[in-house]
């Protein structure tokens, strides 16, 4: 399992999958060859589609790669709530936020990572000079950049990319988070880490990444998850307001 490398630690992937067998094994590669030391834990939810099952055979043929089996699909973010927890259990230093689908370029994730050095965690960001998204309908773009906005403004997140899942955070960072507390499923759980990440008076750095939108396999992205993301952060930033604060101001 994954050994101590002088520059970053030990380093772990938690990339959950809900129906990514066309993509696992792919992205799988790609990682081994970007960063070769780091450990992979896939944190499936029991998909339909077997990807389960190809996980724990890439797990028999490379130790660095691990399965966490979960019983149904319970949405990305308890996901990665478990497999955080699983990190910090397991000692790593760094823990790696990403998707399985391809959207994350695994090659982005060296400067990710260096960047960690200087950064309680790291958003990599589509908003920042340097980035970019390649393949997004326009209907696409809007929802991002809508949604973004609308969370800075009520939030007072200086973020750009506040809804980005491609981070990586130190273990001490999301040992100061109350990762028990976390409610979000969808893709909310990313601006609710970054808020949680802010509130403990920690850092977080944008490096510019370049988003590619999935070539196989279907989005989970759906009216409920933006629907869930809407309301919370509206409730975050009102309950902020009403105290005369920003959400992203409060110190807990
Ligand atoms: N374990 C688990 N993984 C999930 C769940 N929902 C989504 N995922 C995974 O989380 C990652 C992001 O999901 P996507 O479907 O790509 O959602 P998205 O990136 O917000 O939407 P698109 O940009 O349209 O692809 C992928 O690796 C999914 O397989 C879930 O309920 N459980
Ligand atoms: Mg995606």
């Amino acid at each position: 399992m994954g050994e101590r490398n002088a520059a970053t630690g030990r380093v772990l992937i938690v990339m959950p999958t809900y129906n990514e067998r066309q993509n696992l094994e792919i992205i799988a590669g790609r990682i081994r060859e970007a960063v070769p030391d780091a450990d992979l834990l896939v944190v499936d939810d029991n998909s339909p589609d077997g990807t389960g099952d190809l996980a724990d055979k890439l797990a028999e043929k490379d130790s660095r790669v691990q399965v966490m089996h979960r019983t149904e699909k319970a949405g990305l973010g308890r996901a990665y709530v478990a497999g955080f927890t699983w990190a910090l259990d397991g000692g790593y230093d760094l823990i790696v936020e990403m998707d399985a689908d391809g959207s994350h370029r695994p090659e982005d994730l060296p400067k990710l990572l260096a960047t960690s050095a200087e950064s309680d965690a790291v958003i990599g960001s589509r908003y920042v000079p340097g980035g970019t998204v390649v393949n997004w309908p326009v209907s696409r773009k809007f929802l991002s950049a809508g949604a973004n906005i609308y969370t800075r403004t009520l939030l007072g997140v200086r973020v750009k990319d506040a809804t980005g899942g491609f981070r990586v955070y130190r273990a001490e960072t999301l040992r100061k988070i109350d990762l028990s507390g976390i409610q979000s499923a969808g893709y909310c759980f990313q601006i609710d880490m970054t808020l949680r990440v802010l509130q403990g008076g920690m850092t977080i750095k944008e490096v510019p990444i370049t988003f590619v939108e999935r070539e196989r396999g279907a989005s989970k992205m759906s009216r409920t998850v933006i629907l869930e993301s809407f309301v919370r952060v509206a409730r975050w930033g009102i309950g902020a307001w009403l105290h005369g604060r920003t959400a992203a101001s409060v110190r807990k």
